[in-house]
């Protein structure tokens, strides 16, 4: 038995428009529609029209789906009472929205005349390429130039990039950036009362309210829509209002009523929003009609009785009598406008299912990593400093004339090239815990904030999520976001806001925005003295899983610098979302095979020397016996094991460093492992899934390399604390043993080696 009450909603609303008798006087289009109220007669109809279209493409998408014709059902029937803040935000008033947000954006494209806002909805309903912000890549509500920017289906994500651009509207402004928007430009973020008691709801309300609490301007205005539920489950009566009414720093407003009177509110809350720069709850009281989407068998878990009762409180009924009540409009015009809304809508929706889809693969990733090479290469060019200036940013010594020759730390490295950038590029932002005053745990943004301001170099509250949150909003902002999640560990903590929201906003918006941003991240193991696994967190699968995610692991000074200058570029240039892990137990070390040799140490490659995906290190070009491929700490244990295996076994090994994990260089792997004939990788991740191994030899394997194909590998175990984590990490001994247990098995190697020639390098 089919249970459907779309058509019940619908026949009310016609014959209460049938049955409605008009007021005995009319007022006029520009009268209110309550004496004190600021709603006019002309815009409650124009709100009436926008929520009846809202609807009518919930009525659409659902009878769509009966032929398989539209792909989403997650509508806004009873929440279209959102359209009064459509209408009263500015188009340059960022957006953040629920996912019932129908009738907002068709009375906020109002306001840009030539805008097809049902029409482009019906485009994402049947998942049309047409579809102008997704391409059909996902029904989500967005548009450029409403500054709509989509949002996942993750509930709650999308509150600390809000948050986040909130707190960067100012920031940017003091940098001479971010001027598209006005200067009294305040961030709108939508929910549902369920999505109130997420993690990451309140992560971002704590951090609104504490910007608030140390003198931040916060332009947030929250938006609760609050209709009681979330999906099955009812929320407590009164548990929105016991909860944010009054909590320090956030000003609450609860929205009731009639529509003037909403409207009114909500006049109110943006005023106080854009005039004090704080934040502002409000609570919008809402229903929800036909379950929680088209496929939410409400019968389930509510009686008909109750559904019904929800039903008799159906926003389109409620202001539709406010309308002919007052006098604004008479129940003949209301029918003709629902008839009228009705027809156009269907006829949309018919139209929009002729209309192309994605088909190709090429298509559908096309947004996802975007890629250019000779652009990112103008951008690391450009600006750079003259002499003089350099010399200003590091108080009179360039990091380039230390007084040895190789006098770089991969964390000295680092730094330098952080101030290098931060002092060509205004844009540039870092941030994190404890990164401006003490300088970092492990002093590698040691005096930024003394050189580059507090604007610029700061310190955040402790929450990881608020911290990529901040990350995106200041993308969103115009900034070019470096923060620093304090350890590897603690990123997983907030993953969902690199793999659910940066890493997919070009998708779901077809590259219509952006949130460049390069994600600073100590981590890896081979801590000497401070163990366990949460300081040694040794794996990357959670982050080379994420399409488009760009995964950078430099292991020495010289080519962090080139590689952070590479990243940053990649990031302006095309927008990309770059994880800059940094191996913690490189970050000071100076030698490489005996103490004092400083084998470690680098010289500092001055701008503009750069790095980019694909291109590997070589240690040891002409050596063909053995290829070992391998990154960060793994690569110093190769580089040892490459100086015993010549000294103790005669074998002569090329040492590849592979210093981008995603994409893999596996173009410059395959070419080595043909000059060379025998590879071992060496993996200082879990073995299962936590590093690069099986990527490798999977690829190798599957061109039919010829000869023999070795690893080895972490243990798949959390890192123990103390002397116990040789029993887990990949060791020298190890790598020597399966080094020269590769170079001398007898195969096909000898045979599939091709003459070499490969190299690697920087640029500059
Ligand atoms: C992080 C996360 N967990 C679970 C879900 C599945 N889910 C989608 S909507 C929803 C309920 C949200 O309720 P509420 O915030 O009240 O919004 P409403 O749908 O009622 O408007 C849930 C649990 C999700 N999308 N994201």
């Amino acid at each position: 038995m089919t249970f459907d009450r779309v058509a019940v909603v619908e026949d009310a609303l016609s014959a209460l428009l049938a049955g409605l008798t008009p007021a005995a006087a009319r007022i006029g289009p520009d009268q209110p529609l309550r004496p004190g109220s600021a709603l006019t007669a002309r815009t409650a109809i124009e709100l009436f029209e926008d929520q009846v279209t809202s609807r009518q493409l919930d009525v659409a998408a659902r009878r769509l789906k009966k032929t398989n014709r539209s792909f989403h059902t997650v509508g806004g029937a009873g929440h279209e009472n959102n359209a009064v803040l459509g209408a009263q935000l500015r188009i340059t008033d960022p957006a953040f929205l629920h996912y019932r947000s129908g009738g907002f954006m068709m009375a906020r494209a109002r306001q840009l005349p030539g805008s097809t806002p049902a029409f482009d909805a019906l485009l994402g309903i049947v998942a049309s390429r047409e579809d102008p912000i997704a391409q059909g890549r996902h029904k989500v509500w967005g548009s450029r130039p409403l500054w709509v920017p989509p949002q996942t289906s993750t509930i709650a994500s999308h509150l600390p990039k809000a948050v986040g651009m909130a707190f960067s509207l100012a920031r940017a402004r003091r940098l001479g950036l971010g001027d598209e928007l006005p200067s009294d430009s305040v961030v709108m973020c939508s929910f549902g009362d369920a999505t109130v008691n997420h993690a990451t709801a309140l992560a971002a309300f704590n951090t609104a309210r504490y910007g608030a609490r140390i003198g931040l301007p916060m332009p947030i205005l929250f938006v609760c829509e609050d209709n009681q539920t979330g999906i099955s489950v009812p929320t407590p009566e009164g548990w929105v209002a016991e909860t944010f009414a009054a909590q320090p720093y956030l000003h609450y407003r609860r929205a009731v009523g009639e529509v003037d009177e909403l409207w009114d509110t909500v006049a109110e809350a943006i005023r106080l929003v854009r005039a004090a720069r704080e934040p502002v709850f409000l609570h919008l009281e809402v229903v929800r009609l036909w379950g929680h989407a088209g496929s939410d068998a409400e019968q389930v878990y509510r009686s008909l009785d109750d559904i019904a009762a929800t039903e008799s409180n159906d926003p389109l009924l409620r202001n539709a009598r406010r309308l002919v009540e007052t006098g604004a409009a008479s129940p003949d015009q209301l029918q003709a406008l629902v008839a009228d809304v009705r027809d156009r809508v269907n006829a949309a929706a018919e139209e929009a299912t002729l209309r192309p889809r994605l088909a190709t693969t090429a298509e559908v990733t096309a947004p996802l990593a975007p890629d250019h090479p000779a652009e990112v290469a103008a951008r690391v060019a450009n600006p750079i400093l003259d002499e003089a200036a350099r010399r200003e940013t590091f108080a009179g010594t360039l990091p380039e004339e230390a007084t040895q020759p190789n006098a770089r730390t991969l964390a000295g490295g680092i730094n330098a090239a952080l101030s290098d950038e931060l002092a060509r590029r205004r844009e540039l932002i870092v941030f994190g815990e404890d990164v401006a005053r003490k300088g970092g745990v492990y002093n590698v943004t040691h005096d930024l904030q003394k050189r580059f301001g507090v604007g610029r170099v700061f310190d955040t509250l402790l929450d990881e999520t608020s911290i990529l949150g901040i990350a995106q909003g200041a993308a969103h902002a115009g900034l070019l976001p470096i923060p620093e999640i304090q350890y590897l560990a603690y990123l997983h903590n907030a993953l969902d806001q690199i793999r659910g929201e940066a890493a997919t906003l070009q998708f779901f918006s077809s590259g219509q925005f952006r949130n460049p941003m390069v994600v600073r991240v100590p981590g890896l193991a081979y801590q000497k003295g401070f163990g366990g696994h949460f300081h040694n967190d040794n794996s990357v699968g959670a982050l080379r899983d994420i399409p488009g995610l760009v995964l950078a692991v430099p292991s020495r000074g010289d080519d962090a610098a080139r590689m952070l200058r590479g990243a940053v570029a990649m990031a302006l240039e095309d927008g990309r979302v770059v994880i800059f892990l940094e191996p913690i137990a490189l970050y000071h070390e100076r030698d490489l095979h005996t103490d004092g040799d400083g084998g470690w140490l680098t010289a500092y490659p001055p701008p503009p020397e750069y790095l980019l995906p694909g291109e590997v290190g070589v240690y040891g070009a002409d050596a063909t016996d053995l290829l070992i491929v391998s990154y960060a700490n793994g690569l110093r244990l190769s580089l040892q094991a490459q100086a015993l295996l010549a000294h103790e076994h005669g074998i002569a090994a090329r040492v590849v460093d592979l210093r981008w994990l995603s994409p893999l260089p596996v173009d410059a792997v395959r070419s080595h492992a043909a000059d060379c004939g025998r590879v071992l990788i060496v993996d200082e991740c879990r073995a299962t899934g936590g590093g690069v191994a099986d990527a490798l030899i999977a690829d190798l394997a599957e061109r039919s390399f010829a000869g023999r194909l070795a690893s080895v590998r972490a243990v798949d175990s959390f890192v123990p604390l103390g002397t116990a984590t040789a029993a887990v990490l990949v060791g020298l001994d190890q790598i020597v043993a399966a080094a020269v247990d590769t170079a001398r098995s007898a195969d096909s190697a000898d045979q599939s080696r091709t003459p070499s020639g490969a190299s690697s390098g920087s640029r500059s």
